[in-house]
């Protein structure tokens, strides 16, 4: 008995597009983005994958991502579970901040820190300004952050895997989840058994289903899993490991 679960990061978002760290602010998808997520519910449905439930964020580029896969793989029907612990890692004060700006003023090595170093997290965004959530109904009573590194995310994650992911895998069905580049490596950290120091190496290409098989103690039967477009996946993969830079 195997289990499959795809996990997918949503289509490039406005402000992918225009390179500035996002986190827990709510942008739109951009064009590309919207055809991207169709895409890869194309690509779903030519692989014979048909998603039985899907999680997402509460960020409506992962929403809307979710949504206009399905509709391309014919799966709009299916249940639908949202959690802010599937969002994306919070960015702290750096959300809203061109990255390559911040890369300029900071230096290479404290702008790799905050973005890809596992227990780094940037500096705590200021409570009441512009970009963000603490007034926020949606996160109204739950334990919100004012930063986060990959450690805070994966540890946020967790619960919600264990009690409502891993449930859904082991009733047999095909889990999707959509989600946001850093909340799904940690999911792929966790899966995968990846080191705290290598997971740094790790980028998620946006809007390209990543499919794992999993055995009956939830380990991939092939590590890393496989991308349904291996080719758009790795262009993609570097495109995001070389933001910031000139
Ligand atoms: C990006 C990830 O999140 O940025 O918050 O800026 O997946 O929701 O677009 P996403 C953001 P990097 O950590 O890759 O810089």
């Amino acid at each position: 008995m195997t289990y499959k679960l795809v996990l997918l990061r949503h289509g490039q978002s406005d402000w992918n597009a225009k390179n500035l760290f996002t986190g827990w602010v709510d942008v739109p998808l951009s064009d590309l983005g919207q055809q991207e997520a169709r895409r890869g519910g194309e690509l779903l449905k030519s692989e014979g994958i048909a998603p039985d439930v899907v999680h997402t964020s509460l960020l409506r580029r992962a929403i809307m991502t979710a949504n206009l896969a399905l509709d391309s793989a014919d799966r709009h029907w299916i249940p639908v579970k949202r959690n802010w612990r599937l969002n994306e890692r919070h960015y702290g004060a750096l959300q809203g901040k061109n990255k390559t700006q911040i890369r300029d003023e900071y230096g290479d090595e404290l702008f790799m820190e905050w973005r890809r170093s596992y227990d780094v997290p940037p500096p705590a965004i200021e409570l009441g300004s512009e970009f963000s959530q603490d007034t926020d109904p949606r996160y109204a009573g739950e334990p919100i952050p004012a930063t986060e590194c990959l450690k805070d995310v994966l540890e946020r994650m967790l619960p919600y895997w264990e009690n409502e992911i891993v449930p859904d895998l082991k009733a047999g069905k095909t889990v999707m989840v959509a989600a946001h580049g850093n909340s799904l490596r940690a999911i792929v950290k966790h899966l995968d058994g990846i080191s705290d120091d290598e997971i740094a190496g790790l980028n998620i290409p946006t809007g390209i289903p990543l499919v794992y098989e999993l055995d009956e103690d939830l380990k991939p039967v092939k590590a890393g899993g496989t991308y349904l477009d291996p080719e758009a996946a790795a262009a993609a993969i570097q495109a995001v490991a070389n933001q910031g830079k000139a």
